[in-house]
């Protein structure tokens, strides 16, 4: 009998959802990612009033493959922890850096975690906030897959799915962290070598009508 992977879901807020979704997608173990809002208290919240709210993306991992430490080592080092509202150009309360758990085991990962950073990098503060997750809201589709949105040849090349389907997706999550630039080199490297190749390979050609 078939059974499906167990799977979970965690969140986390790192500065803009945008690159957030990217840093997480191009994991193995990640299935699926959406960016959304949480951590506040503003009921449906959107983009341009998202109130208390922190931008965040929303993971769904295979533990099989990999564990909420291990994201945890992802969270930590793809971003400036150390500011205390947001990431360079990007200021203010919706770029927090918040872990969110769902309950005793992860807060207890989550502290230590922080704790070992807090160690690291002496001299610095370590702003990112631990709290239990309460509603995450999923943002407007046009946050979703941001960086795979402006690349139209990868949409292209993946059927231009509807977007329920992109959303869904776990080649679309991969191919968005590839349109950032933030999957591991040898992986970005092989991604550029297939697509290059199919490209190569034969889209027809419309050279008459
Ligand atoms: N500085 C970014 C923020 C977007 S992020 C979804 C921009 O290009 O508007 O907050």
């Amino acid at each position: 009998p078939t059974t499906s992977p167990p799977l979970k879901s965690a969140v986390f807020a790192l500065g803009c959802f945008w690159r957030s979704e990217a840093v997480f997608g191009c994991l193995n173990g990640v299935l699926q990612t959406t960016v959304g809002y949480a951590g506040g208290s503003k009921t449906n919240p959107e983009y341009r009033s998202l109130g208390d709210h922190a931008e965040s993306v929303q993971v769904v991992y295979d533990e099989r493959l990999i564990s909420f430490r291990q994201l945890l080592e992802v969270f930590w080092s793809s971003h400036d922890y150390r500011q205390v509202f947001g990431q360079g150009p990007d200021v203010g309360n919706q770029y927090r850096s918040i872990i969110f758990t769902n309950g005793t085991e992860e807060s207890r990962l989550a502290s230590v975690s922080k704790g070992r950073e807090q160690t690291k990098s002496k001299s610095s503060i370590v702003t990112a906030q631990i709290q239990p997750l309460g509603t995450f809201y999923p943002a407007e589709p046009e946050h979703q897959k941001f960086e795979l949105k402006r690349r139209p040849v990868l949409l292209q090349l993946m059927g231009n799915l509807p977007e329920e389907e992109l959303e869904r997706s776990h080649l679309a999550a991969k191919l968005n962290s590839y349109a950032a630039e933030l999957c591991p080199p040898n992986i970005q490297k092989k991604i550029d070598v297939k697509i290059t190749e199919i490209i190569k390979k034969g889209w027809p050609i419309l050279s008459d009508l």
